[in-house]
C-alpha cells in the first residue's frame, strides 16, 4: 500500500496548466546564502543576574533584528528529541490511507494534513505532510502507547522551555512576569510533526509555502537535512542546521503584544529533491479568550482575542488562499 500522499495527481493540473517560464522563474534551488542564526547559551540564565540580563539582552536583540535564533542548552534532552524522530519516522511510514483515515490514531479529522489543498499556482503547491497534535488531545492517543508518551514527553519539556523564553523576552519590553502562566495552559498549544519527502521537483515548489506563525513563539527541532529558509532584507536565507541547537522563532501573537518590536518573521521549507526531512515544532499559544493588547502605547495594532485571530485567518485563508494575518488588525 502507498505510503506517500498522492501529490502527483494532486498537482498535475497546476503542473500541465503552469507556463514553462513560470517553472523557470521559481528558483527554489538556487544557491541561498546559508546563515548561522544567532546562537543563544540557555545555560546561562542560571549563572547569576548580570548573566542572565545578558540573555535576556541577547534573545531580546535576535527576536527583534531576525525574529529567529537558535539555542544550545535548553533542557530538552537529545534522547527525548531522537526518541520522537524515531517515533515521527514509524507513524509517516503507515499507508497513506490510515494516515488520510479521520480517526487515525483516535484523533480529529484534521490532524492528519498533508500538500496544500488550496493551492492555486507552483509557487503556493506544498510537499510534504503532517500530524498538527493539539496538546489537549494527547491523552487521546490511548492505543499509540510509545507515540503518545514521547508526544506527551516533548510537549511538556517544550512548554516550559516555551515560558522560559517568552517571560525573559517579556521581562525586556516591561510586561508583568507572571503574563505567560496566566495566560497559557498547558493545552493551548500545539505540537506538529513535519515530514518532507523527497520531491522531484524541488526547484519548483516548496516543501511548505511562505507563512508566519500564529503563536507567540515556536520551537523547532529539525534533522540535518536543511531546506528551513526565512525572509531577510527581502531575500530568502537557508538557516544552517544545527544538531545541537533548537531554533526558536517569533510568531505574530509576540509581534502584537511587543507592538512590533519582536519580529514574527515569514519562513518556509525548501523540500529536497533525493532525501526526506523531518522536523518538528511547538507552537505556543495561548487560550482562546486571551485578548493580545500591544504593551506600550500608542499600539500599533487594535486588541484582538486569540478566538477572533484565529477566526479570522480561517476565513482568509478561505477566501483568498492566504492568512493575511496581523495586517488586518492594524490601526
Ligand atoms: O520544518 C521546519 O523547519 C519548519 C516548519 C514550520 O515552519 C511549521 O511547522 O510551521
Amino acid at each position: 500500500m502507498a505510503v506517500e500522499p498522492p501529490f502527483f495527481k494532486k498537482y498535475k493540473a497546476i503542473f500541465q496548466s503552469s507556463a514553462d517560464d513560470e517553472k523557470e522563474k521559481f528558483p527554489m534551488v538556487e544557491v541561498f546564502e546559508e546563515f548561522e542564526l544567532p546562537l543563544i547559551d540557555l545555560s546561562h540564565l542560571n549563572l547569576g543576574p548580570f548573566e542572565r540580563q545578558k540573555f535576556i539582552e541577547q534573545i531580546a536583540e535576535a527576536a527583534s533584528e531576525w525574529g529567529f535564533f537558535q539555542i544550545v542548552n535548553h533542557g530538552i534532552p537529545e534522547e527525548l528529541l531522537g526518541r520522537l524522530k524515531h517515533e515521527q519516522m514509524k507513524v509517516f511510514q503507515q499507508p497513506f490511507d490510515t494516515k488520510a483515515n479521520k480517526n487515525f490514531l483516535n484523533l480529529s479529522a484534521h490532524t492528519y494534513r498533508w500538500g496544500n489543498p488550496l493551492a492555486t499556482s507552483l509557487s503556493n503547491l506544498s510537499w510534504s505532510e503532517a500530524l498538527h497534535i493539539s496538546v489537549k488531545d494527547i491523552s487521546k492517543m490511548d492505543e499509540y502507547y510509545n507515540l503518545r508518551s514521547t508526544i506527551e514527553e516533548c510537549a511538556a519539556k517544550a512548554d516550559l522551555l516555551a515560558q522560559k523564553l517568552a517571560e525573559c523576552l517579556a521581562q525586556n519590553l516591561g510586561i508583568k512576569p507572571n503574563y505567560f502562566q496566566e495566560n497559557c495552559s498547558s493545552s493551548s498549544s500545539f505540537l506538529r510533526m513535519n515530514r518532507y519527502p523527497p520531491c522531484p521537483h524541488s526547484s519548483m515548489m516548496p516543501g511548505f509555502i511562505p507563512h508566519t506563525d500564529t503563536d507567540f513563539l515556536t520551537i523547532v527541532s529539525q534533522d540535518q537535512v536543511g531546506g528551513l529558509q526565512l525572509k531577510r532584507d527581502g531575500r530568502w536565507v537557508s538557516v544552517k542546521p544545527n544538531p545541537q541547537a533548537l531554533v526558536i522563532n517569533i510568531g505574530d501573537l509576540f509581534q502584537a503584544l511587543s507592538n512590533g518590536i519582536y519580529k514574527s518573521i515569514t519562513h518556509r521549507v525548501v523540500a529536497n529533491k533525493e532525501v526526506e526531512r523531518y522536523s518538528a515544532a511547538y507552537f505556543y499559544c495561548p487560550t482562546y479568550e486571551t485578548v493580545i493588547e500591544s504593551c506600550s502605547k500608542p499600539g500599533l495594532y487594535r486588541n484582538f482575542s486569540f478566538k477572533e485571530y484565529r477566526e479570522q485567518i480561517e476565513k482568509d485563508v478561505k477566501a483568498t488562499g492566504d492568512k493575511v494575518g496581523l495586517s488586518r488588525f492594524l490601526l
